[in-house]
């Protein structure tokens, strides 16, 4: 419960900035109106169906993701370097000895997704929301499950955003 609401709150700031930047103030009055779009999504084992998007550069999403599987599964956005980045960390934190070289990683410890990218965590059989303002400067994304295994075993999908 909590999460959606900060999602919806989050997607409501980053919204008008948009349209007071653009002086594109026709928009339906306050509430819901901010959602361009509603996207419901399943994560599975391992998969994502869709499994892939497409959306309108300046779209306001609201991502529906239901996990229909047995293991716990994240839904993140990012471009695929940063998606990399951050699967290298969840190895890093999975344990193991993969953590060689200087940095101890301790900063990353509390399991956070480097602030920047849009993410949710499910357990078994939860749903839920994310709030997302699809970007005007890149013409595609993905959305992954980088929990270990998962993103190589096929979970992601690309997001197309040409328009
Ligand atoms: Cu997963």
């Amino acid at each position: 419960m909590r999460k959606t609401l900060l999602a919806l709150t989050l997607g409501l700031v980053t919204s008008t900035a948009f349209a007071a930047g653009e002086h594109g103030g026709s928009h339906a009055p306050a509430g819901d109106a901010e959602v361009d779009r509603t996207i419901r999504l399943e994560a599975g084992d391992m998969w994502f169906d869709a499994e892939s998007l497409n959306v309108e550069p300046g779209h306001t999403i609201r991502f529906e993701i239901t996990n229909t599987g047995h293991l716990a599964h994240e839904f993140v956005i990012g471009d695929a370097q940063a998606q990399e980045a951050h699967r290298e960390m969840m190895q890093q934190m999975s344990g193991g000895h993969g953590g060689h070289g200087d940095h101890g990683g301790h900063d990353m410890a509390e399991g956070q997704h480097g602030g920047q990218m849009p993410a949710v965590n499910l357990a078994p059989g939860e749903r839920a929301t994310l709030v997302w303002t699809a970007p005007k400067n890149v013409d595609s994304l993905e959305y992954a499950c980088n929990i270990p295994g998962h993103y190589e075993s096929g979970m992601s999908g690309n997001i197309d955003l040409q328009g």
